[in-house]
């Protein structure tokens, strides 16, 4: 029977590709497909030398480096089950991923080594090592002393893969079962779909700790054996200086506002471009119309989850329609029941395994008759083209990063002289979203700034309202429920440029 693990999949394409460049970064680092295979082998021997077997999840939250695509691989190679975590989130969010996941192994930023040590006491966990933001630490110490050769363990397309955490609406933060099946599958349909080959180059600049860094744009390209120009971080200077060597990007819509700010983006900036992917949040209308314009293409959009991996894309040949994220992919199904708009849910291949040890949730967020419930309001034309309308869910989506006001204002409702709060995203020049929290007064309320850096030392930044205003009351409906509707109406030039 042939092995179900998605690294056996890679660990062809790298034989047949061993000797061309997988991974070129700007500071002159260059990896073969070989070079990857071998990284990935040592770091697997590392890896299985620290304790890990089969199944045992391991958690990783590092700056994004070269080294850590190697460690993803390796978490695969050794049958492991990888969970990423958002480099944003602070020690005390980290706890609670980490006690839910019950790891076998902590990988930091040596930065966090000590907390992490301390973490790792109290929950039983057996390791804790480090890589930093170049690639050093002394896990990277430890996989270079390893063999470079390493049997790919042996999974059923219905192991676990990674587990990824999303919060919800209510409740605690949820990790996504991910199977190689649902990554292999996926990965295969977008390189068809995208038409992506070896002869492409994709410009890499998105993090690795969510979906689409890590599933949609480092499976594909492993997947079709195309290289990739690697930056650690977006900047659009940086994209801008190595897009006449690519053909390929991915991003979120604030790439592509930023690289519209530059002026020196053109037409011959892009001019060996084939394709610009955008997802993660809605890309405006207006800046699709705003890309052809400066560069002649248009960017392709397309939607997906955590939980799904990709759902729908616009297609490659026909129209990229500005405002709709495109079709189901093929073997995915779509549907909205009733009414239109109405929520999409999903069946397929791509959909995840449950919620890690929440059976319950699970079975909430599923119909009945075995589809996903997404939480996006969204209508479906005759022909099958989805638009996304609205969100069910209580989700902002600032720069590409899901903020659930529901924390948020939990945080805040607990400070001293708040009474009581509301969260809103309201339309963001840069971010899509910019996240603003409405707050009343019970007696003495601290300054804006002192609240906002009261949250910054529990809260990831990304999810700190960047204003606070205050108000006598919250705007409630007969029923008592705080209108948000009004509040976003009332703040939505807070960010107007
Ligand atoms: C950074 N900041 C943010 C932010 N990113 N605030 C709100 N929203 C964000 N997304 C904070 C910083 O901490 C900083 O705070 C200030 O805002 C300005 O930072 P910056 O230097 O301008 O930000 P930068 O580091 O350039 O990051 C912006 C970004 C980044 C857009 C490049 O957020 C990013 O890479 N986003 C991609 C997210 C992503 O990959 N999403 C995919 C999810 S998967 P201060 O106070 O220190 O100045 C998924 C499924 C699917 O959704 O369909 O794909
Ligand atoms: P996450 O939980 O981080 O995976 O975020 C998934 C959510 O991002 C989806 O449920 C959508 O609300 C949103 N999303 C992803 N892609 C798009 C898109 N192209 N347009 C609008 N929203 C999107």
């Amino acid at each position: 029977m042939s092995n179900g693990n998605l690294y056996a999949r890679f660990e062809r394409v790298f034989a047949a590709n061993a000797g061309r460049a997988a991974i070129r970064s700007a500071d002159g680092t260059s990896l073969s497909f070989g070079d990857l295979a071998h990284g990935a082998a040592r770091y697997a021997n590392a890896l299985n030398a620290l304790g890990v077997e089969p199944g045992d999840r391991v958690t990783v939250q590092v700056e994004k480096s070269i080294a850590n695509v190697l460690l993803y691989l390796a978490v695969l190679k050794a049958g492991a089950v990888y969970q990423p975590l958002n480099t944003a989130y602070t020690t005390a969010e980290v706890s609670y991923f980490v006690e839910d996941a019950g790891p076998k192994l902590i990988v930091c930023d040596p930065a966090r080594q000590a907390e992490m040590r301390a973490l790792g006491d109290r929950l039983g966990i057996f390791a804790v090592v480090n890589i930093d933001a170049e690639g050093q630490g002394s896990l990277a110490t430890m996989a270079a002393t390893m063999d470079d050769r390493h049997e790919t363990v042996a999974r059923t397309e219905d192991d676990l893969a990674g587990l990824l955490y999303t919060s919800g609406t209510t409740g605690r933060s949820k990790g996504a079962m991910i199977t190689h099946a649902n990554l292999a599958s996926n990965a295969e349909t977008l390189v068809e779909l995208w038409r992506i080959t070896p002869g492409d180059t994709l410009l890499h600049a998105l993090p690795i700790f969510h979906v689409h860094g890590l599933y949609v744009a480092l499976n594909t390209a492993f997947l079709s054996a195309a290289p990739m120009l690697w930056f650690n971080r977006f900047d659009a200077k940086a994209m801008l200086a190595a897009m006449p060597e690519a053909t390929l990007m991915m991003g979120v819509p604030t790439f592509y506002t930023r690289l519209l700010a530059e002026p020196g983006f053109t037409k011959d900036t892009a001019r060996s471009m084939r394709l610009f992917i955008s997802g993660s949040a809605p890309l405006l209308a207006e800046t699709h119309g705003e890309f052809s314009a400066r560069t002649g293409h248009a960017i392709l959009e397309r939607y997906g989850m955590t939980e799904t991996g990709m759902i729908t894309s616009n297609t490659h040949d026909g129209d990229r329609m500005p405002g709709t994220v495109g079709f189901a992919l093929p073997d995915v199904s779509v549907r909205v029941r009733g009414e239109q708009p109405g929520v999409l849910e999903v069946k397929g291949p791509n959909v995840f395994k449950g919620y890690w040890r929440m059976p319950e949730k699970t079975r909430e967020d599923f119909t009945t008759d075995g589809w996903f419930i997404t939480g996006d309001v969204c209508t479906i034309d005759a022909q099958g083209r989805v638009t996304i309308v609205g969100r069910a869910k209580d989700l902002i989506i600032s720069g590409g990063f899901n903020v659930y006001p529901k924390e948020i204002e939990e945080v805040l409702d607990a400070l001293p002289g708040v009474g009581e709060s509301a969260v809103i995203g309201v339309p963001h020049p840069d971010f899509g979203e910019g996240v603003v929290a409405v707050v009343t007064a019970k007696g003495e309320l601290a300054p804006e700034a002192e609240i906002i850096a009261a949250l910054s030392g529990s809260l990831a930044k990304f999810k700190v309202p960047k204003r606070i205003f205050t108000v006598d009351e919250l705007p409630r409906n007969a029923m008592g429920k705080v209108q948000k509707a009004e509040l976003r109406r009332r703040y939505a030039e807070t960010f107007a440029s």
